[in-house]
């Protein structure tokens, strides 16, 4: 296949592009449409190795609609690809958020099997690759990001074997009992194993993609290798945990700011005097554990447990508003605050101060700030980056978190108060000892956890992903089989590290 290759030594694809059309005003000073680049933790962690090496971002824009194509924004290159409105219904809305994410999240919610979406990822999926294919310079590097695109690392090979293939998994991936579900699970399994790496956020996550290779395709893993025949030899490709992280010293900067503590204190203050403020931060999704967290809260106050004027300030954030369980959770939600506010307020005081809206980052920090206890109690979550943020924003040491032990940040949070949300008498007892231990034990959790995240954080995850993904076997099993594949990343070509831990 004869394809127009730019020169491109880096490329990132993921479902969506790391900026946003600025609202109302569609049409910036030259009649091209303005963009703001979104501060997620990804771009964040790229951004860095895109200048380096001038790579290109190629993802959705977020509108049904024409494609953007290739532009600039921020000094960034990046490639708008299109979604028809049928699309945006039957790959984002269905196959991805109505399939996928809730069979990779212990089918919380069950999963609905649709022949016409799995036909629309395909479809989009080739799309992406394609794009890939177009711009990715010859032995390039192309990280492929999430459970939108699994079927990019195959196709992507398919059109370009010289290129150097990652994938990662940004939620998690599930038991294999639960995977087997899916109608095309080989072709799922298939699709991931066209990458030289794969990443997963735990060690458990790894380990269930490795039985899937078993027991979905029948091949031979070795440790986390697993073999691929080929014409004439074999691929080995890796599978293993890289756990995300946060720009932490970013945050921390941001959090330490006069106008953000200021603003800290000024939320307290609009609590009237509170005894206590837990703090939830979520995507309003069922995945988050809101609703168990809610009863649990609940029955503290009947109990009378946490004292007077206890608040929980829960943000959740809109999120996935035309899918059916969405809607529903929301409802849902919504009832129960309304019960437990009705029930446990005052002329003055509501329990739960409930707020179903999105914040700037520096909202956000004065909010991590203002709390005594963080909740954190997803019933499965890849990482959870809101954990990771209410540490790092808590630069004098104080704060306790309570975290759901079916998090990946589970794994590397020692000083949190580990919790099962569905045992809602544990998560009570939890709740209460989370509030009411001494400001030394609380300090030396604190302080454990800040280490962590501070010494991983995102740039470091990105370069241990990439460094990875650079001395990868790719192509060449001992057979002589595959391509030739040589990567922007160490060894040979440009490198790109981690600033040391501050
Ligand atoms: C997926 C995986 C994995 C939320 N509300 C607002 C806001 N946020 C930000 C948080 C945080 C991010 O969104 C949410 O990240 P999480 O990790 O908590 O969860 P998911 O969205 O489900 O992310 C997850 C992650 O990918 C990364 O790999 O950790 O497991 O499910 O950064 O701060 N940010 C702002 N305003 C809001 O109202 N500015």
């Amino acid at each position: 296949m004869s394809l127009q290759q730019s020169e491109h030594n880096f490329v990132v694809v993921a479902s969506r592009l790391p900026v946003d059309r600025v609202a109302g005003n569609e049409q910036g000073p030259g009649g091209e449409p303005e963009w703001r680049t979104s501060p997620g933790g990804l771009v964040t962690a790229l951004e860095p190795v895109m200048r380096e090496t001038g790579g290109i971002w190629i993802g959705w824009s977020g509108d049904a609609g024409p494609a953007p194509g290739a532009f600039e924004a921020d000094g960034l290159h990046l490639v708008g690809l299109a979604l028809s409105e049928t699309e945006v219904r039957q790959f984002y809305e269905g196959f991805c958020n109505a399939t996928l994410w809730p069979l990779y999240h212990d089918v919380i919610a069950p999963p609905q099997f649709h022949r016409r979406w799995w036909e629309s990822y395909v479809a989009v999926n080739r799309r992406f690759a394609l794009a890939a294919a177009e711009q990715a310079a010859s032995g390039a590097t192309v990280w492929v990001h999430d459970y939108q695109l699994q079927l990019v690392p195959r196709m992507l090979r398919e059109l370009r074997n010289d290129v150097r293939i990652g994938f990662f998994n940004h939620i998690p991936f599930p038991g294999y009992e639960i995977f087997a579900q899916l109608p095309w699970r080989r072709q799922v399994v298939e699709g991931l194993l066209g990458a030289d790496l794969l990443g997963f956020q735990r060690r458990a996550d790894a380990t269930n993609f490795l039985r899937a290779c078993r027991r979905a395709v029948g091949l031979t893993t070795r440790g986390s290798t697993v073999r691929v025949p080929e014409p004439g030899g074999y691929r080995e490709i890796q599978a293993a945990a890289f756990p995300i992280s946060i720009d932490a010293k970013g945050l921390e900067e941001i959090a330490r700011r006069d106008s953000v503590r200021k603003r800290a204190w000024q939320i307290r203050e609009a609590l009237e005097e509170p005894g206590l403020v837990l703090l939830g931060v979520d995507r309003l999704d069922y995945t988050k554990g809101i609703l168990h967290r809610l009863r649990a809260y609940g029955e503290l106050l009947g109990d009378g447990r946490l004292g007077p004027r206890v608040v929980l300030v829960q943000v959740a954030s809109p999120s996935r508003e035309r899918v059916e369980a969405y809607q529903l959770l929301r409802d849902e939600v919504e009832v129960m605050v309304g019960r437990i506010n009705g029930q446990y307020g005052e002329v003055g005081y509501s329990p739960v101060d409930y707020l179903h809206q999105s914040y700037p980052r520096e909202e956000m920090a004065a909010l991590y700030l203002s709390a005594d206890v963080m909740l954190v109690t997803p019933l499965r979550d890849g990482m959870n980056l809101v954990a990771k943020e209410y540490v790092a924003s808590r630069f004098d040491e104080s704060g306790t978190l309570v975290l759901s032990e079916f998090t990946g940040a589970a794994d590397e949070l020692a000083g949190a108060f580990l919790v099962n949300p569905h045992d809602i008498d544990g998560l009570k007892d939890t709740i209460v000892r989370a509030a009411t231990i001494g400001p030394a034990e609380a300090r030396r959790r604190m302080r454990a956890m800040r280490r962590r995240v501070r010494e991983h954080d995102v740039a470091r995850w990105a370069a241990d992903f990439l460094t990875t993904l650079g001395q990868a076997p790719g192509g060449s099993g001992p057979a002589g089989a595959g391509g030739q594949a040589s990567s922007v990343v160490p060894p040979g070509g440009i490198s790109y590290r981690a600033a040391p831990p501050a």
